[in-house]
């Protein structure tokens, strides 16, 4: 396995081969087999665009052989940071073709996510579309190459300003591609984090092709899918859940929008005909209140599928009413684990419950503080280990001794209660993170970046209750002598490269924090504090 990456034991990886889980195919062969399979039904529509399974295996290679030619090759990491278009797909399987592994970046990350991730994969080129939603990536990516020296190649999809161009890099396919190992990692994803920097989230062809297989039958994707890739397919959800690749691996066809709204999103189901698509609670609720007036015609949708955050209990009881199609919650994390509600389940689990977990060898311990097992039904912290959650982090040995215990089992930071079906609903979260509508900012991330100010003594980022986006963040800061204002910290924290959905929403300044008994910060007692101000103020 690539180094700095933790492998499943011999005897576990054994017994998942044993079991059919792992099959030992690699995403290229995975491609090559659909192509031969499915030839002419459309593998993805962007736009005006349309690619047959042929269009798209042809075009893996081509690009494959372009990127070759540049001197990509097996095991080198490529930062591929591409909105839903549909070269997203040609680029992850040309990368997948050579044996090279793409680190999925989001379209909404900056400078400070980019350098990092460049720096900490030792990534050897970064792909880019020169525009999206109005922001200019070629800035961004001429930042990048400045500070990190060892990324040989940006390489740009459109009007490439004097990168390399994308375009001009597909050549003639030559073949002669290097046979990969499925044991080995595929893929980065990366993960919504608690610490400092971004953890990067080795995922191998083995384990990731399994959940997706596995996650296209439990969704019942089949060739007439119509599948939306509504939001950003980076996404381990739209990516995998069944998401892009899931409907491929059963033929079907996906649908690429340029943004999730429903000003984008509704004709496309209209003229598409989209059966099935995946959103965040806070597009749910958007899209529910939306269709009401639409003049689109929303019935080709079969399956709405809602996760990356707890959704309301009321609200899922409205999809039906509002949408005209079946309510599917889901709970997964990049890190592995993924649990659905399934079609045919009484009408409860789907409203109140986040699913079950997809492998029958998906082994979940919900535990205490002490690390002992609740009593059927209580709250505690979910640990799960299985045949598609990792074993570990990229590079992060010191980290992962916190992150999974010695037997393996993931940490995931999650509160639930196991029900005696064996649904989990999340109650909770012990992790030091906010869940900005299905979007993770780990809390020390933005901390570091605040305390580099210097009117910032101390700060600490907490989680606000939000109507829309179920939480928010704010910053709570002791300023060093003038207090900064907020519009000043926000844009700090913007010239030092970071993502906007991290930047606080609210800004608090306070004079000390509140400490528990052993004189920490107690973020416990400051998002009470900061929920009763919220309540108090008009
Ligand atoms: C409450 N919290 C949830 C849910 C995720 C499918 C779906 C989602 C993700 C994802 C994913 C939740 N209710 N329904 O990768 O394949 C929170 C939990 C979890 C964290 C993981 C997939 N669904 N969460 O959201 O890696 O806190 O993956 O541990 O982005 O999101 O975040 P992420």
């Amino acid at each position: 396995m690539l180094d700095y990456c933790t492998p499943w034991p011999d005897e576990t990886a054994a017994r998942y081969r044993a079991a059919g889980y792992w099959r030992g195919e690699t995403f290229s062969a995975l491609l090559s087999r659909l192509a031969a399979e499915h030839t002419d039904r459309v593998a993805v529509v962007d736009g005006r665009r349309r690619w047959s399974y042929t269009d798209l295996d042809a075009r893996a290679s081509c690009l494959a052989t372009g990127l070759r030619g540049l001197g990509i090759g097996p095991r080198d990491r490529v930062i591929v940071q591409l909105p839903n278009i549909a070269e997203f797909l040609e680029t992850a399987f040309a990368l997948f073709r050579l044996d090279a592994i793409p680190v999925f970046a989001l379209p909404a990350h900056r400078s400070s996510e980019i350098v990092h991730l460049a720096r900490q994969s030792e990534a050897v080129a970064y792909i880019v579309a020169a525009e999206h939603g109005g922001f200019d990536y070629r800035p961004l990516a001429g930042a990048v190459r400045a500070q990190v020296p060892g990324l040989r190649h940006v390489i740009v999809i459109g009007d490439a300003c004097g990168f390399t161009s994308f375009d001009t890099l597909r050549d003639h396919d030559t073949g002669g591609f290097p046979v990969c190992d499925p044991a080995d990692v595929a893929l980065f994803q990366l993960s919504g984090g608690t610490t400092g920097t971004p953890k990067m989230i080795p995922r191998t062809h083995d384990d990731y092709l399994y959940s997706i297989r596995a996650s296209a039958e439990i969704c019942g994707v089949t060739t007439s899918t119509v599948y939306l890739g509504a939001l950003p397919v980076a996404h381990n959800f739209p990516m995998s859940s069944p998401g892009v690749f899931g409907t491929l691996h059963a033929g079907g066809r996906v649908v690429m929008a340029p943004q999730p709204s429903p000003a984008a999103a509704f004709p496309l189901i209209e003229a598409e005909r989209v059966t099935l698509t995946g959103l965040v609670p806070p597009l749910a609720m958007l899209w529910m209140d939306t269709a009401r007036t639409t003049p689109h015609d929303l019935s080709s949708l079969q399956v709405l599928q809602v996760g990356g955050a707890r959704f309301s209990d009321a609200a899922a009881g409205r999809v039906r009413s509002a949408l005209g199609c079946d309510l599917q919650q889901v709970f997964g994390m990049a890190e592995g684990l993924v649990c659905y509600t399934r079609a045919g389940e009484a009408e409860r689990y789907h409203l109140t419950t986040q699913g079950r977990p997809i492998s029958p060898d998906d082994e979940i311990r919900v535990v205490d503080r002490a690390g002992n097992e609740t009593p059927p039904g209580e709250p505690g912290e979910l640990l799960t280990r299985g045949p598609y959650t990792i074993r570990g982090y990229y590079r992060a040995a010191e980290h992962n001794t916190v992150a999974f215990t010695p037997d393996g089992f993931y940490r995931t930071g999650d509160i639930v209660r196991r029900l005696p079906s064996g649904h989990l609903v999340v109650a909770g979260r012990e992790k030091d993170q906010i869940n900005r509508g299905g979007e993770k900012v780990a809390a020390e991330e933005i901390e570091n970046h605040l305390l580099a100010h210097p009117a910032v003594q101390d700060a600490a980022v907490v989680a606000v209750p939000d109507r829309f986006l179920g939480e928010r963040t704010c910053a709570v800061v002791v300023p060093r002598g003038v207090a900064p204002v907020a519009g000043e910290l926000r844009e700090f924290l913007r010239d030092r490269g970071l993502a906007s959905f991290k930047i606080p929403d609210r800004v608090e300044i306070v004079t000390r924090f509140p400490v528990t008994g052993v004189g920490k910060i107690s973020k416990r007692e400051l998002r009470r504090a900061l929920a009763a101000h919220l309540t108090s103020t008009p």
